[in-house]
């Protein structure tokens, strides 16, 4: 028999008395309290979100034409170390294995864009049989894993062979025939496709502020007209996929329209936000929900105003089964006796913020994005068509990235969203940004947003403490 010493004895004593304790106790305390999960509607859809140039790569394969993306990439400067998509996750080759990972978690839908230049490498023309092949066993893939596909149809990766790019309204006009070509060929499968993602990425980021594709600086007038092209594109694309796509279609945008929350959520503070939600997306998803430029926004811009078409503004309030909105950041709003109603804050330097510059913490915008939206437009259905954040994930010996920051992040944000689903706003699904860690634009790879961390010299896909909780969500329909 082993003598026991004393400091053995303590400790034996000790753990003896937890566990009496906690046989005695826990039992008990797991029993008053049941745990208070948030429950979403039934049928909620969870699903996961990325973009054709962000995971895709093989960027010279089966005739795929080159995009604005992969110029501006390899022009130097540009992008972060100047990392471009040409591999990227190589999910052209690996598509099989991320629909491995959707179906770990448990997601009910994906959202993924096709990229335009691989359907029509000229932007028009001939299209590229290749291209339809290649989506078609990602879509069949999907659906063999009873996975929803939910087609984005422009996620800024524009076909660098359209002259003057979204400068010229041909491009609308070529976006319309790609819209109505790939629904025609999908919509058997296909049940849901947005036109495009986010306006401001590609019209403002693009041709006002450089910092996107193709990286221009015009003066303000061209960029209004760059805006207007863009929500042309959308109307004329939405027409063609109803003429082209089987009845019953459903057919939205996705847009990361400016969300704004009251500073106090009194009511005067709640109408300036919603003031403020039509005003400074007036040129994106509100002339789009409402088919006509606020009376603000033709004031603000004077002469630089877009210059419209009879007909126009009909196409681009062409109605919508759905509105997808891309939260990621707050903005925050108090009323005043300007004559707009509200004025927006500063931030103060100490407002918290994830690993993106951009990326401040604000859950509650999640809230306030669905019900300014729902209560201003009344849109018949509504998605969270991304929402996540980057963080500094770092592998531990044990191979586990424990992003407890992204958690966190995620958790509070779903924690808003049940308040608007149980408070009767009609949204339908939300799709996490993103699956896996990609691309980030002018970012390159520097910036983690995925659920499952990627090696990018092996491939190797893992997942992330994110992508256990997220199934945990999925599983349950709630959020703890
Ligand atoms: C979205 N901002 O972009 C895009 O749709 C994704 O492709 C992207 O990877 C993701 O969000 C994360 O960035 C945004 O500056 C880029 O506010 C910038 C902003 C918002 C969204």
């Amino acid at each position: 028999m082993k003598t026991i010493t004393r400091r053995g004895f303590v400790k034996t004593a000790a753990a003896t008395t937890a566990a009496t304790w906690a046989s005695a106790v826990l039992p008990r305390m797991a029993f008053a309290q049941t745990p208070t999960l948030l429950q979403f509607p039934a049928g909620f859809l969870w699903g996961c979100a990325t973009a054709a140039y962000q995971i895709e790569g093989a960027v010279s394969e089966d005739g795929r034409g080159p995009s604005v993306w992969d110029t501006f990439s390899h022009t130097p400067g540009k992008t972060f170390e100047g990392q471009t998509g040409d591999v990227a996750d190589d999910s052209y080759h690996l598509y099989k294995e991320d629909v491995k990972l959707l179906k770990s978690v448990g997601a009910g839908g994906y959202r993924f864009s096709i990229s335009w230049s691989r359907i029509f490498p000229n932007g028009t023309g001939q299209p590229n049989q290749k291209g339809i092949d290649h989506y078609r066993r990602v879509v069949e893939e999907l659906l063999k894993n009873d996975i929803a596909p939910y087609i984005t149809l422009f996620h800024w990766d524009l076909p660098q062979a359209l002259p003057g790019g979204w400068q010229s309204r041909d491009t609308s006009k070529a976006f319309a025939d790609y819209a109505g070509y790939v629904t025609r060929q999908f919509s058997d499968q296909v049940g849901h496709f947005f036109t495009t993602n986010e306006f401001g990425c590609f019209t403002d980021l693009g041709y006002k502020n450089g910092q996107f594709a193709p990286g221009l600086r015009l003066p303000d007038a061209q960029v209004n007209q760059i805006r207007h092209n863009a929500v042309l594109a959308h109307g004329l694309a939405v027409q063609a996929i109803r003429a082209n796509a089987r009845t019953g279609t459903q057919v939205g945008l996705a847009e990361d329209a400016k969300a704004f929350v009251p500073v106090i959520e009194s009511h005067e503070h709640i109408e300036a936000a919603q003031r403020a939600t039509r005003e400074e997306n007036a040129q994106f998803l509100t002339v789009v929900l409402e088919g006509k430029y606020t009376d603000g926004y033709l004031q603000r811009e004077g002469a630089n105003a877009p210059k419209v078409e009879a007909g126009d503004m009909k196409i681009i309030g062409s109605p919508l089964d759905f509105v997808g909105l891309n939260v990621y950041t707050p903005r925050y709003v108090r009323r005043d006796a300007s004559p707009s109603g509200y004025v927006i804050e500063e931030r103060p330097t100490s407002f918290p913020r994830m690993a993106s510059d951009w990326l401040y913490l604000g859950p509650e915008v999640i809230y306030w994005a669905v019900r300014n939206a729902s209560e201003i437009w009344k849109p018949r259905a509504l998605y969270i068509t991304e929402n996540g954040t980057s963080a500094d994930d770092v592998v531990g010996a044990d191979g586990r990235v424990e992003d407890t920051d992204r958690v966190m992040y995620l958790r509070n944000h779903l924690t808003h969203l049940h308040r608007a689903a149980s408070e009767g706003y009609p949204i339908k699904g939300y799709f996490l940004w993103s699956l896996l860690d990609n691309f980030e634009w002018a970012d390159g790879y520097s910036k983690r947003f995925g659920i499952h961390y990627v090696d990018f010299k092996t491939q190797t896909r893992t997942p992330k403490l994110s992508a256990d909780w997220y199934r945990d969500v999925i599983a349950r329909n709630a959020v703890e």
